[in-house]
């Protein structure tokens, strides 16, 4: 689809003149708005909240308006810093300090944000869980960070392993029974202070641990540091274009590293009123969200839009939408399809941008003061070097295919994989970061994405390794081979599709297939879970015993199979 580009609407933009900011802004004049420049020490959870809790114009303000089908409730900063505070104290009084991992494994609640600031107030680093995490994955994560702290809910225990993990020493239960096998969130907040010494650290220190997939083994945990709230804060200003009277919501769930740099911090490092969701997607659940909040602007992601524009115009036209002023979108490629039913539906333009769990903010944006060309990514922040390179980090001409790289030392930048220096090497060559992400720059500097060099799968948003999948699937007694590829899917991007060989005795039917899809549900999560399973005698492999998910894929989509010398015989 080729689409003429969207002009800019003139307006009162916070950042008006792209070109020339991107000519001459230093990051170091964003650093100047934190306590870092004056006393040397920092901590984002006071930046974020208590910041803005001793300005006396801003204390009472709503900070989160959270909103579920079977609950409301608004905190105002002041509140925040308070139950943030307490619960600082419970860790403390449980003894966690500086530098522990502290999981959270739970659904959106007040309860999560107050804990999350609170874990960042001790100088802890904080580790969010999906919540439709099943039992391995949480295992894992717990595992490989040596976490020492789980705070859970009652209806999520099941999937949280009950038998001794060597570093965990406690588990926090939100909203339970007594149980002396577990600590009570309710119990320890009420005998806590509402006064808290944050324990002030450097820059460097970290602050958060979000695990993610790769093509190979298991996910891995990537490290942030309190560094990053110079990057969330200039983003949120320039691309959210936050503004003081602004009411924000993003809708992406904490587990995914959007859902805490843009759920969480760039709009309350920015003083602005949050939005949180809680229940499941429905379209008139949505709309009514934006609605009733009066929401104005939108966070949310390409999946979302497709389900929207799937539900029709009758929908959207039965609520009231005009509060809305500015929308982006991240996570999967934009298509322009979209652009257009948001232009129709919302008559705005919905803002592309890019950027990774281990870029730990925006990169590549659209700007509400620029031009925009439906399909592309936009164009690089600020502060940020962005380029096509080869495999060995040559930087490759205009309109070229390569990979989109990303030259070191923006200040988001994840600073470590937990555990696997080795892992974290990889992603650097010649001074670039190199995504993954294949793309090309137009001659006007515009990005173009391509799609993925490796085999990750991108379902709904959502990125997942097809090495785990395979491995889930190869422990059903019935499986002897698994492949797992991405398919494309015009709602999700991609659907997880798996090939297998099955074991002697077992043979193909219906009944088998929805076993193993449950399998590895509930091994899994339920996005892990293959929407297809396909069964075949022998899967593909190298020489070397690799998968050949490219010829796997290849036949699915009825390409050319390519070069299959090192196939198997
Ligand atoms: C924030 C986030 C990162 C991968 C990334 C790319 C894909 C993200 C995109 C996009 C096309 C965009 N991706 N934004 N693809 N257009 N605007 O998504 O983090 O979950 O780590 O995923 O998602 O493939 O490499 P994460």
């Amino acid at each position: 689809m080729d689409m003429q580009p969207i002009k800019a609407r003139s307006g009162n933009h916070n950042l008006e003149n792209y070109e020339q900011t991107y000519n001459n802004f230093k990051w170091d004049e964003a650093k100047a708005n934190f306590t870092w420049s004056e006393t040397g020490k920092v901590n984002i959870a006071y930046e974020t909240i208590d910041k803005h809790a001793a300005d006396p114009a801003k204390k009472d303000k709503a900070a989160l308006i959270y909103s579920s089908p079977d609950r409301e409730e608004s905190l105002t900063f002041e509140q925040l810093k308070k139950k943030s505070n307490q619960f600082a104290n419970v860790l403390k009084n449980q003894g966690i300090e500086k530098g522990d991992r502290v999981f959270l494994f739970m659904h959106r609640s007040p309860e999560f944000y107050a804990s999350f600031l609170g874990i960042l107030k001790t100088g802890a680093i904080a580790g969010p869980l999906f919540e439709a995490f099943m039992e391995q994955a949480v295992r894992d994560r717990l595992e490989d960070s040596e976490a020492k702290m789980l705070i859970t809910t009652p209806d999520l225990l099941d999937r949280v392993p009950q038998d001794e993990l060597p570093n965990l020493e406690k588990i926090i239960l939100v909203g339970g029974d007594d149980d002396s096998r577990y600590i009570s969130f309710e119990k320890e907040m009420e005998n806590a202070s509402e006064d808290f010494e944050i324990e002030w650290v450097d820059l460097e220190d970290g602050m958060l641990l979000h695990y993610t997939s790769g093509s190979t083994g298991k996910p891995k945990g990537v490290y942030h540091v309190h560094n990053a709230m110079i990057q969330h804060y200039q983003t949120g200003k320039w691309v959210l274009d936050l503004k003081e009277d602004d009411v924000y919501w993003c809708t992406a769930d904490p587990g995914w590293v959007t859902g805490t740099s843009y759920g969480i911090f760039a709009p309350w490092l920015n003083g602005v009123t949050n939005v949180i969701r809680g229940g499941r997607f429905s379209p008139d659940d949505w709309y009514g969200t934006i609605a009733e909040q009066n929401v104005s602007v939108w966070y949310s992601a390409p999946t979302a839009f497709r389900k929207l524009l799937s539900a029709g115009e009758e929908t959207a036209k039965k609520h009231d939408l005009s509060s809305l002023r500015h929308i982006l979108s991240v996570g999967e490629p934009l298509n322009p399809e979209v652009i257009t039913w948001g232009l129709k539906a919302f008559d705005l333009r919905i803002h592309d941008t890019w950027w990774m769990t281990e870029t730990g903010a925006m990169l590549i944006c659209n700007y509400p003061s620029v031009d925009m060309r439906p399909g592309s990514m936009g164009k690089p922040f600020p502060g940020v070097e962005a380029a096509i390179v080869d495999n060995e980090g040559n930087k490759l001409p205009a309109n070229q295919m390569g990979n989109l790289a990303i030259r070191e030392g923006w200040p988001s930048m994840m600073r470590a994989i937990w555990n696997n220096p080795g892992k974290y090497e990889s992603y650097f060559i010649n001074g670039w970061y190199v995504s993954g992400d294949s793309a090309y720059q137009d001659e006007d500097g515009y990005f173009w994405f391509q799609g993925r060099l490796d085999d990750v799968i991108n379902t709904s948003g959502e990125r997942v390794g097809p090495f785990e999948v395979e491995s889930k699937l190869i422990e059903h007694e019935a499986v002897a081979e698994a492949g797992v590829i991405g398919k494309p899917d015009p709602e999700r991007g991609e659907i997880i599709k798996a090939f297998i060989t099955l074991r002697e005795g077992y043979s193909e039917s219906d009944e088998l297939r929805e076993d193993i899809r449950q399998f590895v549900k509930k091994g899994l999560s339920a996005h892990a879970a293959p929407r297809e399973i396909e069964i075949k005698d022998t899967i593909p492999k190298t020489r070397s015993g690799k998968i050949m998910r490219r010829l796997l894929k290849s036949w699915e989509l009825g390409l050319p199979t390519g070069d299959t010398s090192t196939l198997e015989e």
